[in-house]
């Protein structure tokens, strides 16, 4: 089995950081399998690249920009003769949207999915006391089966365009860190915890896989590092008396070492940071360690200048400081699995994380969100090809998902799509077996929900009651009557929402989107659309909603930040619905956020 364990040293394991400029050439033809790059890209066509960014970006042309098909990178690690003997772990943390990796000219992993890690375990090729070459092929092509989902142009000079059936630009390449990581050859490969509480005490039962039969043992130390419980063996349960549960932004992060024991000799050890705390959903409450809590934040995206969607510790601090300093709590990963470094500062900070996979698109238009609006009704799922390859290529990137992030603290709910289509029968049997794949994976058996489309509405959605948490994606007031209409907008808003009180369905419901494009620094009075006055008035509109209705339990508004879109006539360089701007200072409304979250108690609205 394949490791998904963060990489992180210990006494027994090592990492080689690999990120730099590495040499990087695009393959508009497809030629390099045929003529050999594996064993090394031709010079002539190779320029520097550095690793982890999204390629695009640093591009002064067009062409490059907008490059469509194949393309390669190529860097050399040197590995020591003393890791002899020990597994070499070859991990990309995520290679967009797909790739084939050749060490020392041997193919040694290829991965589908733009944002999930994969690992080529390379003892078998390494050339040990010296240098190692490492080329990958990468594609960035969007289809029918991709995650995102999308399709791709192809000019009548055979050049390709990416046509993404989403609402964020196509940023590709090494975007996040890749490391060598080495480890011993009897491994740690996996663990997993689920907690419960019994008055002051915790018991967290523990499963830890290993390739090995060497005794396992598990210990817990406290953040000033006092051992304060012990187990031993690969199952088991670990009871922490007056345990320091992880709150609502108030984490305590305990630290779980794992050694692998042969005898008295340690042979492997590997340690995480783990918050102690139960998630659930009962009635219309949404709990933690049993309180009932209210969600403010953001569905966001890794994006900024420059990096594009390329990992950026410095702007994942300042987002982090930015959702602090305005009183939010949680924020959905939307539309894809976020650097795990995010993850773990989530942790740390005590957000509440919606985590959604690159199920994005599965509503055949580039322009959905307006689409579905207009009540335009599209087939994704009758297709053949959505059945078989798109299901295939969901479940494995659910598989690695849950595997790399069920752990964490923070996060709190499985995000399984954006925006499908849910008015067709055939998307009936799709979300059955992707819901209940979710329930079987996760051992917190946390609550599943996909955001809604504006047309997925109480009378025409055939799949709302898979989620266990009901999560809309509304614009009323911005695609669906804006602007002087606004009264009508809050008049259809009233109706669906009375329309999905009247099902008494007795979930939570939040808001995953809600928002309206803004200019920062255009003032009008009265307002008009895209000024920062209306953006004002606009939320102020939702607000009004969402505070008169009971099973309402969240608000996540759309984005935390403007971001960089494909162009059109909808977009301005960009989406620009952020309550800060690209640049991370606020627009006009942030502070009207401030207020709104500092004075909503955690509980707001509970039932318990
Ligand atoms: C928007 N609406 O129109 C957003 C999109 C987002 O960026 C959506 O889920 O419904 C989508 O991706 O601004």
């Amino acid at each position: 089995m394949e490791s998904m364990l963060y990489p992180r040293t210990s006494r027994t394991r090592r990492i080689v950081d690999m990120n730099g400029l590495w040499k990087f050439c695009f393959d508009p033809k497809s030629e390099g399998m045929n003529n050999d790059w594996k064993n090394g890209l031709d010079p002539k066509r190779t320029i520097e690249m550095p690793v982890p960014a999204s390629f695009n970006d640093f591009f002064t042309d067009k062409e490059s920009r907008e490059y469509t098909g194949d393309f390669w990178y190529e860097t050399s690690v040197f590995v020591p003769g003393e890791w002899e003997g020990k597994n070499i772990n070859l991990r990309f943390d995520c290679a967009t949207h797909r790739a084939i990796v050749f060490v020392n000219g041997e193919k040694v992993a290829t991965h589908e999915g733009g944002f999930l890690p994969f690992t080529a375990r390379i003892n078998d090729v390494v050339n040990w006391n010296g240098y190692n070459q490492v080329v990958v092929c990468l594609n960035n092509e969007l289809s029918h089966t991709s995650l995102p989902a999308g399709s791709t142009k192809v000019f009548s000079d055979g050049t390709k365009m990416s046509k993404p059936f989403f609402d964020f630009y196509n940023y590709a390449g090494l975007q996040r860190p890749v490391r060598l990581v080495v480890t011993p050859k009897d491994e740690i490969v996996d663990f997993a915890v689920n907690h419960s509480l019994e008055g002051a005490n915790s018991i967290t039962e523990y499963e830890v896989s290993t390739d090995s039969d060497k005794k396992v043992l598990v210990q817990v130390y406290d953040e000033d590092k006092n051992l304060v419980a012990e187990a031993s063996g690969k199952k088991g349960e670990i009871k922490i008396s007056d345990a320091h549960l992880w709150e609502v932004r108030n984490a305590y992060l305990y630290t779980f070492r794992i050694l692998l024991m042969d005898q008295e000799t340690l042979v492997d050890e590997y340690e995480e940071e783990i918050g102690i705390r139960t998630v659930e959903v009962k009635g219309t409450d949404i709990l933690i360690n049993n309180k009932p809590v209210y969600l403010k934040g953001f569905g966001k995206h890794e994006d900024s200048e420059i990096n594009g969607r390329g990992f950026n510790l410095a702007v994942v601090k300042r987002d982090f400081e930015l959702m602090k300093w305005i009183g939010a709590n949680s924020f959905r990963t939307s539309h894809y699995p976020y650097a795990e470094e995010i993850m773990q500062m989530a942790d740390r900070e005590g957000f509440l994380v919606i985590d959604e996979i690159a199920a994005v698109g599965f509503f055949e238009s580039l322009m959905n969100f307006m689409e579905a609006s207009t009540g335009k009704k599209t087939e994704f799922f009758s297709r053949d090809i959505v059945q078989t390859e798109t299901k295939a290529n969901h479940k494995a990137a659910l598989k690695e998902l849950i595997a790399r992030d069920k752990n964490h603290a923070c996060v709190i709910a499985w995000s399984l799509m954006n925006e499908p289509e849910t008015t067709s029968d055939s998307a009936v049997p799709y979300f059955k077996e992707i819901f209940e794949l979710a329930r079987e994976l996760d051992p917190q058996k946390r609550p599943r929900t996909f955001a809604m489309v504006m047309n997925s509405t109480p009378d025409a959605c055939k799949c709302y009651s898979f989620s266990d948490i009901i999560s809309l994606n509304r614009y009323y007031g911005w695609y669906n009557r804006g602007g002087y209409e606004m009264k009508e907008a809050k008049e259809l808003f009233i109706k669906e929402m009375d329309q999905w009180k009247e099902l008494h369905l007795n979930k939570p419901f939040i808001f995953t989107e809600f928002g309206a494009d803004t200019m920062a620094g255009v003032h009008k009075l009265p307002s008009v659309m895209w000024s920062e006055e209306y953006q004002e008035e606009y939320l102020n509109m939702q607000f009004e909603v969402f505070d008169s209705y009971d099973f309402v339990k969240g608000e996540q508004v759309w984005n935390f930040a403007d971001f960089q879109t494909t162009e059109g006539i909808m977009r301005v360089n960009g989406n620009k619905k952020g309550i800060f701007t690209r640049n991370r200072q606020p627009k006009a409304v942030a502070y009207v956020f401030k207020k709104r979250w500092e004075s909503l108690p955690q509980n707001y609205k509970s039932i318990s």
